[in-house]
């Protein structure tokens, strides 16, 4: 038990706090933590270079952080999990708004005062021994009117320069706060106080105890017992996605799980476009897409990978901005095929979680490259190609300054945010759903995106059933009733004069040997182009049951050869059968949410099944 006095808290000496600090809620918030928590000492992060470097020292030190060679992967290191600690922790995430319905189906929910009674007694002491670390942090550039401040409290040296790669963290923070700005109260634990002398791990966690909790009506979070990711690096899903997106719906605009991309065209004219897909669908890599050289003159860059806060401007159409600073993405299946602007994202600076070590003292992973004969895998544990064991976590993640990434777009910290051209919305899904469609108005895109679904696994592929609904890729991250959030998009749509248009695809149809039906990755640039020729109304379309289809000659097919028409049909068809089976599939959807379920989506279910009717048992676009 380290005894209170020892405790460098804040209450009746403000002086405690940096003189750059003039925040008077913002100092008492923290000195009430404090004497809850009882850390060892208080750190107020600034942001600085040295800071960090002085920081990760001491993970190296701790045996948290392993430096990599420096020859290979300057200034980088790798992080091993506890294995117990490896991913979000969905069962013990908390939506605590004063009413029940307000969290709505998706979401886990408790009574606010029940939640915060539970988590003081949780946080009591919690943080003996250790260092509090107070993480000021911007998500979204410094003074654009789309951004909002966070203030992280965390017992994680490993969180706090996480939050500096993947935010705006530092002492900048406090002059856009001022005397009494607002901002969202974050704390985070790894729930392992240390006693005196006690000697701690190198990745403290609690096996027994997680709480990952937020508390929309006081943008509230508190964190508990993981040191991971997306439970503890508080910016990200729980504040960027949960917190933002109930005040998006108070406040009148979006927070999205969306990459935001910029495609320029060979006249140099410049569209934004917005993606929205579950996970296991490349979302990373189709933020990063390089065009086929065939396809002269059309360019692609990154605005964002993960996350779009999006607004509506003067001029009636919506602005995006990508709130986070660095990527946070999936390790395994990231190589020099699949994401090359990403692994150049990862050559300096970076924080490796759960990949395997080469012996010089580099990164490997699963889909990397071919696999070296020796490693040590994530666990630290001698690893060879045939033991049977993954080399990498397959949630193995790389934390990387978003500076790097070589097709980052010029406007990418733009405080005005991009002005947004299109919605995409995918799927993993071996039939049924065709490469790309249009939807016929923004009701029915609102539809489609509402009744997305992907495949779980590979194995699984072509049986029916098998579709995990995952609307908006929102269901894990939407802090309020699901079914408000659908109302919130209906509405956005009329309240903004130049709504972008909204487009559904699937880069994963396969024929019936199962083979992929579309070759991906850059090629997915083709279907990129006539999104945007659509939006400046360049490009034809047929009217499918499901909305507008592009013919085979809408296709700007260059350098793409015996891609012929028979395989196009193969990839477009919308099939009856499969499609009625697709709509009862919806319906489950819909009575889950029943009581905050939109009447259009009862109605557009009517029409589409009355569509499907009367269409041919196998609709294919014309030629
Ligand atoms: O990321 C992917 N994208 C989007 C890229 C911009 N992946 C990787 C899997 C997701 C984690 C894809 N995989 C894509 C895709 O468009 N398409 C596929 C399926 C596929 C896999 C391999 C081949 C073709 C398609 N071809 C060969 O392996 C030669
Ligand atoms: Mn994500």
């Amino acid at each position: 038990m380290v005894p209170l006095e020892s405790v460098r808290v804040l209450a009746d000496d403000a002086g405690h706090a940096p003189d750059y600090v003039h925040h008077r809620g913002l100092v008492d918030w923290i000195d009430e933590f404090a004497k809850r928590a009882q850390p060892n000492k208080i750190h107020w992060c600034d942001g600085s270079k040295a800071e960090y470097d002085s920081l990760c020292q001491q993970l190296v030190e701790a045996g948290t952080f392993l430096p990599l060679n420096p020859a290979k992967r300057p200034n980088s290191f790798l992080a091993r999990s506890d294995p117990s600690d490896v991913a979000r922790v969905e069962d013990r995430t908390f939506i605590c708004s004063t009413h029940r319905a307000d969290a709505g189906p998706t979401n886990n929910w408790m009574a606010p005062a029940e939640m915060k009674e539970l988590l003081e007694e949780v946080f009591e002491g919690c943080m003996q021994g250790r260092t509090l670390y107070v993480v000021p942090f911007s998500m979204g550039p410094l003074g654009s009117p789309i951004s909002h401040v966070g203030i992280q409290l965390t017992d994680s040296a490993y969180v706090a320069v996480s939050m500096r790669i993947m935010t705006r963290m530092g002492k900048a923070v406090f002059d856009v706060l001022g005397e009494d700005g607002d901002f969202v109260r974050c704390v985070h634990s790894v729930g392992m106080p240390l006693a005196p002398g006690e000697k701690d791990v190198a990745w403290p966690c609690n096996k027994e105890h997680k709480y990952i909790v937020h508390f929309p009506e006081d943008q509230a979070i508190w964190s508990f017992g993981s040191g991971y990711g997306g439970n503890a690096l508080l910016g990200k899903k729980c504040f960027a996605l949960r917190i933002a997106s109930a005040m998006g719906r108070e406040q009148g605009w979006l927070a999205e799980h969306m990459l935001i991309l910029g495609v320029e065209s060979p006249t140099g004219e410049k569209s934004y476009v917005a993606a929205a897909f579950p996970s296991a669908c490349g979302k990373t890599n189709f933020a990063m897409l390089i065009p086929p050289g065939a396809l002269h003159g059309w360019k692609v860059t990154t605005i964002g990978d993960d996350i779009a806060w999006i607004k509506p401007g003067a001029d009636g159409r919506l602005y995006a901005i990508n709130p986070e600073y660095g990527f946070f993405g999936v390790a395994p299946g990231t190589s020099q095929q699949s994401n090359p602007n990403a692994m150049a994202t990862l050559s300096e600076n970076c924080i490796f979680t759960n990949v395997a070590l080469t012996d010089d003292g580099d990164i490997w992973w699963e889909g990397m490259s071919e696999p070296p004969q020796r490693l040590t895998d994530w666990q630290g544990q001698p690893w060879t190609p045939d033991c049977g064991r993954n080399a990498a976590h397959p949630n193995a993640r790389f934390t990387a300054p978003a500076s790097q990434c070589p097709s980052i777009d010029a406007d990418w910290e733009q405080t005005s945010g991009v002005p947004i051209s299109a919605f995409v919305f995918g799927g993993r899904r071996s039939t049924t759903v065709p490469l790309v469609s249009e939807s016929f108005n923004w009701v029915d895109g609102v539809y489609m995106a509402a009744t997305m679904g992907s495949e779980t696994t590979a194995a699984a592929a072509h049986k029916v059933g098998n579709v995990r609904r995952d609307p908006f890729a929102m269901l894990p991250f939407c802090g309020y009733h699901i079914g408000d959030y659908f109302d919130h998009w209906l509405q956005t749509g009329r309240n903004v004069k130049h709504p972008p248009r909204i487009f559904a695809v699937n880069w994963f149809r396969q024929d019936d040997n199962g083979k992929f039906l579309w070759p991906g990755f850059g090629e997915n640039m083709r279907i990129l182009k006539w999104i945007v020729d659509r939006c400046h109304g360049r490009a034809s379309a047929a009217e499918s049951p499901l909305g507008w289809m592009p013919h085979y000659s809408d296709i700007d097919w260059r350098g793409l050869d015996g891609f012929d028409f028979g395989r196009f049909e193969k990839l477009m068809s919308v099939e009856r059968d499969l499609w009625i089976q697709e709509l009862l599939l919806h319906e489950e959807l819909f009575v889950k949410l029943y009581d905050k379920l939109p009447k259009e989506f009862v109605l557009k279910r009517e029409l589409l099944l009355a569509t499907l009717w009367r269409s041919p048992l196998r609709w294919t676009p014309p030629a």
